[in-house]
């Protein structure tokens, strides 16, 4: 890790009002939660593609919700790291702080940030198959699987947006606003491979915003950004806060 890149962002940001801040999983990875291109992104034998599909769950709901289960179970059990909870102190202290997130582990909420566009949903809320109701669930581990909605006795579903569906309209075009008008966009933890997530940075570099990646390896985002930190969002981003004296 470079100090001088980071003393870098640390003035980059000090001259700035609106930032815009895109997570993917491995800003969770220091908190223990599995990434899941890296190397310990396997469950049983399968990829999350394989699962995260509508076809992998009309083919075998219990499969599915197995799996979520136990993500719920894992993520329940761990922490925030400093990465999210600079994040959050951060959202306190910039005028304007748009948090994205690719993540569907709930694990910024918990860290106290509040303005969150979760583009892919949350494994905390259900979503019932039949009436579309969304409710909050905590329970971990959930009971029979899969679970059954009390008002119509359809299949709940985890209410998040698997590959082939598309993201809430709403929720994507305030995230595209949000980074035509920021005048930084931190890029963190995110294999840069998943759309149209990965489209927001480059839209915002092209709205004239500067792009910070943190991140331990590259990504087909590093070449559009103007400072790439190599290293752990957990290390990194508590380092740039001590620099911004804030
Ligand atoms: C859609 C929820 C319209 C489920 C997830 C172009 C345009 C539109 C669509 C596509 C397109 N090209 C391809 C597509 C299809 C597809 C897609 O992107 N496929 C990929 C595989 C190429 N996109 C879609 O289907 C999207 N839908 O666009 O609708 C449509 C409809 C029909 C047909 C076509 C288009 C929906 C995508 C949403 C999928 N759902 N999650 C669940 O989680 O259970 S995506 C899933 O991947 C997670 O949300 C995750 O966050 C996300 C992205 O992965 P990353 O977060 O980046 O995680 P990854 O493990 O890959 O990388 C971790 C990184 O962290 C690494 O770089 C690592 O180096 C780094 N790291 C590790 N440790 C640390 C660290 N960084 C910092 N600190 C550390 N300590």
């Amino acid at each position: 890790m470079n100090l001088e890149e980071i003393k870098q962002a640390a003035e980059i940001l000090r001259n700035a009002k609106r930032i815009a801040v895109l997570t993917g999983a491995g800003i969770s990875a220091e908190s223990g939660v599995p990434t899941f291109r890296g190397k310990d992104g396997l469950w049983r034998q399968f990829r999350a593609e394989d699962l995260a599909t509508p076809e992998a769950f009309s083919r075998d709901p219990k499969l599915v919700w197995e799996w979520y289960n136990w993500r719920r179970g894992l993520v329940g059990k761990v922490e925030p790291n400093p990465a999210h909870q600079t994040l959050a102190k951060w959202e306190t202290v910039f005028p304007e702080f748009a948090l994205i997130t690719q993540n569907v582990d709930g694990l910024h909420a918990r860290a106290g940030s509040k303005n969150i566009l979760e583009l892919h949903g949350n494994v905390w809320k259900l979503r019932c198959t039949k009436e579309d109701t969304v409710t909050e669930n905590y329970a971990s581990p959930l009971g029979d699987l899969p679970p059954l909605c009390p008002s119509c006795g359809e299949m709940l579903r985890p209410h998040v947006v698997w590959f082939g569906e598309s993201l809430d309209p709403n929720i994507l075009h305030r995230a595209f606003s949000l980074c035509s008008l920021c005048e930084v966009m931190l890029v963190i933890g995110t294999s840069a491979f998943v759309q149209p997530a990965s489209s927001l940075p480059l839209y915002a570099s092209d709205a004239g915003a500067k792009i910070i990646e943190i991140n331990p390896d590259p990504t087909p985002l590093t070449s559009y950004a103007n400072l790439s930190l190599q290293g752990k969002a957990g290390e990194i981003l508590p380092l740039i806060d001590q620099f911004m004296s804030f």
